[in-house]
């Protein structure tokens, strides 16, 4: 692959309802789109990034100019064979994980189009349909929570994660019980917690959950495995694997017993995958987590939730869970089964929608070489 043009667009998108974690309330998320051009084809590529360095460093502004001054130069007017020499090619930039991600994630598009597959099929895709699941932000009211959980039960997401925050967790997570003994529920705390709030994070141990979700800080991998020693609930960490080293270190230490994947966390579908692979010969099961993402992101995470590991369900939940107009068609649909459907067509496997994707841009650059 040739690569001769690069282009960026910052795009804002409105919440069907507002989303809050721990660190905040989001009605509009942002995210950087990019277009990478080659041997007259192009792909698309997204960095699910937030507009503000809360959930991880990284930004739309540091997206945009790590992008902008150092990996678009590096990629324009190179000859890359394979999607997974991008890491490589891009290792001079330290960091930058969700930067990196989405050009890497358009060359995956081009490359599975110049094969003629499917991202899937590219990536060693090992199943046609996706178990989905979906992640409830923290809400004004209890009864609130509960009519969203009764929406998308009803609608077949096969299990419900629910973010807490000190305040919003452990009598909250009974109420949920109260009113659902069986669904596969999760919590995550986006690193609300410290080791001193273990009598709660046991309290937890009670709900018959399926996992506990990054309770402590994102670099705390230490006190992750000191927590997981108190619990009999697994713990899945999220925010604390950013490299394929830190999940070695995870597993070698039982800081959890799930990992979270999202690729543009860790860089990129190709290191991903490699998480993945580790994980599997640990007999350690993996899920993909979400970031909010648009279609463009949420093609590549589908494609990703396909490999054999992927054995939960993820936080990949359809379109309209999150958009009232996605800018894929078609858009992502939730089978009567609580699955989705992995597209098959060469590429993405869905039409970016050119018009929308531009109405939706806050700015546009282009890059050739
Ligand atoms: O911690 O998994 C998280 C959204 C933004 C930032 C962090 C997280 C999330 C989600 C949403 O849980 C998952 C999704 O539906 O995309
Ligand atoms: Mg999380």
């Amino acid at each position: 692959m040739k690569i001769d043009r690069v282009e960026q667009f910052h795009v804002a998108m409105r919440l069907k309802s507002f989303f809050e974690t721990s660190f905040g309330r989001e009605d509009v998320t942002e995210k950087v789109i990019v277009a990478v051009y080659a041997d007259g084809l192009v792909g698309y590529g997204e960095s699910p990034v937030e507009k503000n360095p809360f959930y991880s460093s990284e930004s739309v502004e540091t997206v945009w100019y790590v992008q902008r001054d150092h990996l678009i130069p590096m990629l324009l007017g190179q000859m890359l064979d394979h999607a997974t020499d991008v890491p490589t090619t891009l290792a001079h930039v330290r960091g930058h994980h969700m930067a990196k991600a989405g050009l890497e994630a358009a060359l995956w598009d081009i490359e599975a189009q110049q094969a003629g597959v499917s991202v899937a099929r590219l990536l060693g895709q090992s199943r046609d349909r996706i178990d989905s699941g979906v992640s409830i932000g923290i809400q004004d009211t209890v009864e609130d929570l509960l009519a969203k959980i009764e929406s998308y039960i009803a609608e077949g997401y096969q299990r419900i994660k629910i973010k807490i925050k000190p305040g919003w967790d452990a009598a909250t997570v009974e109420q949920v019980r109260a009113k659902f003994p069986d669904i596969r529920l999760m919590v995550d705390a986006n690193s609300a917690y410290t080791l001193a709030d273990a009598p709660m994070l046991r309290a937890l141990d009670g709900f018959n959950l399926l996992m506990i979700e990054q309770p402590l800080a994102h670099d705390d991998i230490l006190d992750h495995a000191e927590l997981q020693k108190q619990l009999k609930t697994r713990l899945c960490l999220d925010e604390s694997i950013h490299t394929i080293g830190q999940a070695r270190e995870a597993l070698a230490l039982k800081a959890c017993q799930i990992i979270n994947i999202k690729p543009a966390r860790v860089g990129g579908m190709t290191n991903a995958r490699i998480i993945h692979d580790i994980c599997a010969e640990q007999n350690i099961p993996v899920w993909c987590g979400g970031l909010l993402e648009t279609g463009i992101g949420r093609a590549h995470n589908v494609a990703m939730a396909s490999l054999p590991n992927f054995t939960l369900p993820g936080d990949i939940s359809a379109s309209d869970r999150y958009w009232q107009e996605d800018i894929v068609d078609p858009p992502f649909a939730l089978n009567p089964d609580g699955t989705l459907t992995v597209p098959t067509t060469p590429g993405l496997g869905v039409t970016v929608l050119r018009d929308k994707l531009e109405k939706v841009s806050l700015r546009r650059a282009d890059y050739r070489s």
